[in-house]
């Protein structure tokens, strides 16, 4: 099989010569065809069938121990201009980059399969969707994009329609971290891609496409691409309305996107529904409203945490057609992860005898891959060509001091101050040290392709053109107290928080205004059913003092994108302190 589009044929024609492939396969998306290179990865070790028992269609992915998370220190935005990818982007000049590339790239899929991988990221009939070809020398890759995007025939029929598309390039190679690279090259809509296997390195229509081309032309297009979750909230009146919420990796999107209702709230008739849990592209509407659509068709969510009480949606969505990535295994080869409360690990996420001096038996970023339709809270209007109608915008982090549990911007711009200063500590998503401090704005530190201020200025842009702006929250599920525990429950208890923020889009909770944002009174939150009361008084706290010390480390950080950063900013970020005193 080849393509209509000439563009297409000569690109695949050009990578299988430069690559010196064996094959070249074009890929489907049928079931036939993943069966088919599910067991090539059976035979050859790719692969592990788990228990088809109690997990039918369910395999283990092992990684190299050394390609287990995102590298962003390897990650390079290559604009012609180094000012356009900005400090907060590693930049190489696009024709190095494109050297070094080539270079990696020549002669790497000898012996090997090259596979074309159409894809569609979002409903294949939406003008808001966006297409990409993934040329990919791994069959893990091919079944996970299967999973994660819609793949195959029906993208190829669209991208022919279109003849626009992003070119993906990936291969393996040696798995040398020293050979690794993730490039980007935004005005030539293409990424390249080279010795990872691994999540957002390799799947190149999630991160890669998805976040970082994508909010590259969304800016010129007058959308925004982000790392966000959409959640419907169904009140007991049967009305649904919905929030897209912006928290760093590892940080509870995909828990908050299916949690399961409380029981108090369960039996008022509260019910949850999950159109996203990682990506969300927003655009303006023609009524002045801000509408999400979800670009991908699947899950890529860390195993570790998901058990009966933290995410059961997620646990039900898990027994059958979930590929797991470095989880352990129990004796009776079900797939197993720190957090999840039951069974015994037998085998370690490296193939080993389970030894609890070799560390936790599941890597931290250990991950399933699953297909959203799995999903018991899984909505309808995740394929709704429109997209929904966005009420609430929610930046959260990861924070054990001064963020409270839940806070709401004065107006837009207050909240893209909100967005920008956000910080939180850093997690296994990433390589790199865990647990530290760093800000990140609006939760695409990694994932912005293009100059942070620059971007910050199309958040103002686009909130000036919406006549009914969503309101901008902020919250922290991560509050620690004096022995380290979580303050606040979590989880499915966050639907509290939820409903105070849908309340307050109404303008019908209440709230005391601060210097910093406007926060629940202590009875404006629904504490009903509640085993026990958490410390509100340490959760919705101001300290004035820490506040000032946050601000000036704010504006510290905003000199370090110069004179891009807007005016409009910096004047809300001195009104802020002008509010603390100074
Ligand atoms: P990425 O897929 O990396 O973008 O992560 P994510 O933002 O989807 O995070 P996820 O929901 O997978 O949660 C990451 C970790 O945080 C898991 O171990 C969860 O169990 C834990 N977590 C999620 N929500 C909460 C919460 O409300 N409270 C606490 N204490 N932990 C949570
Ligand atoms: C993240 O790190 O935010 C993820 C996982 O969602 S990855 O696909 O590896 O980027
Ligand atoms: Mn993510």
């Amino acid at each position: 099989m080849t393509s209509k589009l000439a563009a297409l044929n000569e690109w695949v024609d050009q990578v299988a010569a430069l690559t010196r492939a064996d094959r070249v396969h074009w890929c489907d998306g049928s079931a036939a065809e993943n069966q088919r290179l599910i067991e090539q990865m059976l035979e050859n070790g790719d692969l592990h069938k788990l228990n088809p028992d109690t997990h039918p269609d369910c395999f283990l992915h092992r990684s190299d121990p050394d390609d287990v998370a995102r590298v962003e220190h390897l990650t390079y935005v290559c604009t012609s201009r180094q000012d356009d990818a900005g400090p907060n982007n590693n930049w190489m000049d696009p024709a190095e980059a494109h050297a070094l590339m080539n270079g990696l790239f020549a002669g790497c899929m000898a012996g090997r399969t090259l596979y074309v991988v159409p894809y569609c990221m979002g409903p294949v009939d939406s003008p808001l969707s966006r297409c990409g070809v993934e040329i990919t020398d791994s069959p893990y890759v091919v079944v996970n994009m299967r999973l994660m995007t819609r793949m195959g025939a029906d993208a190829l029929a669209r991208i022919e329609r279109d003849g626009k598309f992003v070119r993906g390039l990936h291969s393996t190679g040696e798995l040398d971290p020293n050979r690794r690279y993730i490039v980007h090259f935004p005005e030539e809509l293409s990424i390249q891609s080279y010795g990872s296997g691994y999540g957002g390195n390799a799947l190149l229509g999630k991160k890669c496409h998805a976040l970082r081309i994508a909010s590259y032309q969304a800016r010129t297009e007058g959308w925004l691409a982000e790392h966000m979750l959409i959640v419907g909230i169904e009140n007991p009146q049967g009305e649904v309305r919905y929030i897209a919420a912006a928290f760093p990796s590892a940080c509870g999107k995909t828990n908050l996107a299916m949690l399961i209702p409380p029981e108090a709230y369960r039996e008022a008739g509260w019910k949850v529904w999950t159109v996203g849990d990682d990506i969300c592209w927003l655009h303006p509407g023609e009524d002045g409203r801000l509408y999400a659509i979800n670009p991908e068709a699947g899950f890529f969510g860390v195993a570790p945490g998901t058990g009966k009480k933290t995410n059961p949606n997620a646990l039900a969505m898990l027994d059958r057609e979930a590929i797991f990535t470095n989880v352990a295994t129990t004796e009776d080869g079900q797939p197993w992860w720190e957090g999840l409360d039951e069974g015994q690990p037998a085998v370690d996420w490296r193939g080993r005898d389970y030894d609890p001096k070799n560390g936790p038996a599941a890597h931290p970023n250990s991950r399933f891959t699953v297909s959203i339709k799995r999903c018991p809270s899984y909505s309808a209007e995740a394929e709704n060509p429109e997209g929904v109608p966005i009420d609430a915008i929610v930046f959260g982090g990861r924070r054990a001091g001064l963020a409270p549990l839940v806070m709401e911007a004065r107006d837009w711009r207050h909240g893209v101050l909100v967005g920008s200063a956000m910080a939180s500590e850093t997690t296994a998503a990433a390589t790199g040290q865990v647990g530290v401090v760093r800000r990140d704005p609006m939760a695409m530190k990694p994932f912005c392709g293009y100059h942070f201020a620059d971007y910050w200025s199309h958040w103002l842009s686009v909130g000036s053109r919406l006549t009914q702006p969503p309101r901008i929250f902020q919250v922290n599920w991560f509050r620690r107290d004096s022995d380290g525990g979580f303050i606040w429950p979590g989880f499915g208890e966050n639907l509290r928080v939820l409903e105070w923020i849908l309340a307050r889009t109404r303008g019908e909770a209440d709230a005391v205004e601060t210097p910093v944002g406007l926060l629940p009174t202590p009875d404006a939150l629904n504490l009903e059913g509640l085993e026990e009361r958490p410390d509100l008084e340490t959760l919705l706290a101001v300290d004035a003092g820490e506040w000032r010390e946050e601000m000036a480390s704010i504006e510290e950080f905003f000199e370090s994108f110069g004179e891009r950063v807007p005016t409009e900013l910096r004047d809300e970020l001195a009104r802020v302190r002008a509010g603390l005193g100074g």
